[in-house]
């Protein structure tokens, strides 16, 4: 009964590409554990990029699984999910090409360390070997890939397996756990190698196996067993097992090497360096706001026991659950290990470390991905406008993965996030959960414009109305100054010709101008000078010469050859090095400027593509990135200069918007 388990729950993470079968396998694996007999049927309704969660027990033993998006665009959602496990279960699909989807999934595991396990699901598409699958998958993993299981096939069709390290062989059983069979004279050569290749494999971190293994003393399943378990919870060696999860083929096997060889939760607690002793700790690696329990925040007990209705980081636990996709039970108390449901914590983040006193510790949590996509977006109706603010702030508390920029320069409120899927999820997420009519487009380029040559320009406003009227008159000199200039304001105004008190108010109306020069773009790059002018000793006034410098402004500046000047970013674009040419012909033809190429630091087999691009070019920039590397590649980019724009002086879409803003 023990084995990896001491009776605490445990959690697997289900992850790996989208389409993978992740939600079939945890459909599966609820059906086939006790979740059905218990609560009827699971129906795990997850929205689009959210990760569900199904609670569970498997031959007496409680268990948390969580259900992931796969789409890269929800990486994050799956990386911070992937906080709460004791093992990953990594779902792909028996096509060597797709291999390659795998990697920024095992490279996070790798890199974290975190226990894993390889389920190739579909084996009933199954066309090629599973060797030289294994042989692809390998590529993309830094620890031994260990087959455990070698297909039988009946034809085409495989219909069962045989287990290596038993060396009883299986034929499924849809729905059931798959008969005993006798091992078919078929598969013994190619048994003996798969099982060969275990052997050598687990013995590379076992001496007394190895030793075994050299004098041809054939060790015992159960001395296998305990080194496969060893080694997992070590994050060693990742097994690979073969299903469908469509046909609940292998799903019943698979559900026992989880519970064989995912380390508890006080082991995991272990990896993370989390102190045994102290209060309850909880860390949550998912915030939403639910249909009926409001805020819903979902954390893995780390120490402790936690009780509904207890304060915790400050708030107090306002229903505790456990759930199965949407449906959730109520329970009174969790225990070291239980993955928990928290209701109504408002105040409580993504990422949330809360303990009893509110005390503060500290545990990684993933990093923020870079955004690589962006949109503009405003309220369909005007007055929502504040709404939507509050929301988006809502909505960036529990998806860290999401950011919102107000650019001063355009004027718009741009959500920036990791793909178009994602951007649109958030759209959608704020039409359903928060009423709120949202359109998207393209954000704009920041364009800015300067000039070529200088010019000096005369200006007055003179007006006589009634009593009170208004003078102003000034000699101002315009000038480029070179790039990254900004602006400059001076004055060499002699013998009082403008009063010291109205120069400033010059230079302010010299300023306001500059928002929107002759081309319709924030002007930069300049300086002007109030080298003379003339005042009213009655009728001038700040107003009056803020005035007349706008008016001079205005007359002067078509006549210093405006032109306009596009943001040029530095990308990094980090691809595996079979695409680096073609990424490099992807950035030529988006008016980039390569600098260079080199091996990415800390991951082997890919490539740092550097180039200058301008910023017009990028906006969608990754959805060209990911069609042409599997969906892997990736980027990011800093605001490097501005360069003069060639060619066509672009239309500026949302003028009146800014202009009346
Ligand atoms: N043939 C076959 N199809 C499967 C199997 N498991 C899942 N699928 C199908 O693959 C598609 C993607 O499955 P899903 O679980 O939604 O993938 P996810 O994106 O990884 O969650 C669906 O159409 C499933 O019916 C399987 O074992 N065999
Ligand atoms: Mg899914």
């Amino acid at each position: 009964m023990r084995d990896g388990s001491d009776g605490a729950p445990r959690c697997a993470v289900l992850v790996g590409p989208y389409l993978s079968g992740k939600s079939k396998l945890f459909e599966a694996l609820l059906a086939t554990a006790e979740t059905v007999a218990r609560k009827g049927t699971a129906h795990p309704v997850a929205s689009a990029g959210e990760l569900s969660v199904g609670h569970t027990s498997f031959m007496g033993e409680p268990w948390a699984l969580i259900d992931c998006p796969g789409s890269i665009e929800f990486a994050q959602e799956a990386r911070n999910a992937l906080m709460a496990a004791d093992i990953a279960v990594v779902v792909c699909e028996p096509v060597p090409d797709r291999a390659l989807t795998l990697a920024p999934t095992l490279k996070f595991l790798d890199d974290h360390d975190i226990p894993h396990m390889l389920f190739v699901n579909k084996m009933d598409t199954a066309t090629g070997s599973v060797r030289d699958l294994l042989a692809a998958l390998q590529a993309m993993s830094a620890h031994p890939l260990v087959l455990r299981q070698v297909p039988i096939r009946d034809g085409d069709t495989v219909s069962g397996y045989v287990d290596l390290a038993s060396e009883r062989a299986y034929r499924y059983q849809p729905g059931k756990p798959s008969a005993l069979i006798q091992l078919p004279d078929t598969v013994l050569e190619r048994e003996r190698e798969a099982r060969a290749s275990m052997l050598e494999a687990l013995a590379d971190f076992d001496d007394a196996l190895l030793e075994k293994i050299l004098e041809d003393v054939t060790p015992t399943p159960k001395e296998i067993y305990a080194q496969i378990a060893k080694d997992v919870a070590q994050d060693l060696i990742v097994p690979v097992m073969l299903g469908a999860a469509g046909q609940n083929s292998g799903v019943f096997r698979l559900w026992k090497a989880l519970r064989h060889d995912t380390p508890s939760g006080a082991v995991t607690a272990g990896r993370r360096k989390i102190n045994p002793q102290g209060d309850a700790l909880v860390q949550v690696v998912k915030t939403f706001h639910a249909a009926h329990t409001g805020k819903l925040s979902i954390g893995r007990l780390w120490r402790g026991t936690i009780k509904d209705g207890m304060a915790l980081g400050g708030s107090r636990i306002s229903g505790l659950y456990h759930m199965v996709g949407s449906s959730l039970t109520k329970v009174a108390e969790a225990v070291a290990g239980d993955v928990v449901g928290l209701g109504r914590m408002e105040e409580v983040l993504t990422g949330a470390i809360l303990t009893p006193s509110g005390a503060k510790e500290a545990l990684p949590f993933p990093p923020v991905l870079a955004p690589v996509y962006s949109m503009a977006i405003t309220a369909e109706n005007r007055a929502d406008e504040v709404k939507l603010s509050g929301a988006l702030h809502k909505l960036i508390e529990e998806d860290p993965a999401l950011s919102v920029v107000h650019s001063q320069d355009t004027g718009q409120t741009v959500l920036l996030g990791q793909g178009e899927i994602h951007i649109n999820a958030t759209i959608e997420k704020l039409a359903r959960a928060y009423n709120l009519k949202v359109n998207g487009r393209k954000p704009e380029v920041a364009y800015k414009e300067t000039i070529r040559k200088g010019t000096t320009q005369h200006a007055r406003h003179k007006r006589q109305s009634g009593g009170h009227g208004q003078f102003g008159d000034i000699h101002i000199e315009i000038q480029p100054l070179p790039r990254g200039g900004g602006f400059k304001y001076h004055d060499k105004i002699v013998g009082g010709s403008v009063p010291k008190n109205y120069i400033p108010a010059v230079g302010e109306g010299v300023k306001e101008y500059l928002s929107k020069g002759p081309l319709g773009f924030p002007v930069v790059d300049l300086s002007v000078t109030l080298f003379d002018g003339s005042y009213h000793s009655v009728d001038s006034s700040d107003m009056a010469f803020k005035t007349a410098a706008r008016i001079g402004m205005t007359e002067g500046m078509p006549k210093c050859d405006p032109y306009v000047l596009e943001p040029i970013f530095k990308v990094a674009i980090a691809v595996p090095t079979d695409y680096t040419s073609k990424v490099q012909r992807l950035v030529t033809g988006r008016r980039g400027q390569l600098l260079g190429f080199d091996a990415k630091p800390g991951w082997s087999g890919w490539d740092e593509v550097v180039a200058q691009m301008p910023e017009a070019e990028i906006h969608d920039l990754i959805i060209e990135l990911r069609s042409i590397t599997l969906g892997v590649g990736t980027y990011t980019r800093t605001f490097d200069h501005l360069a003069e724009l060639r060619g066509k002086v672009p239309e500026r879409a949302g003028a009146e918007t800014a202009a009346a803003s």
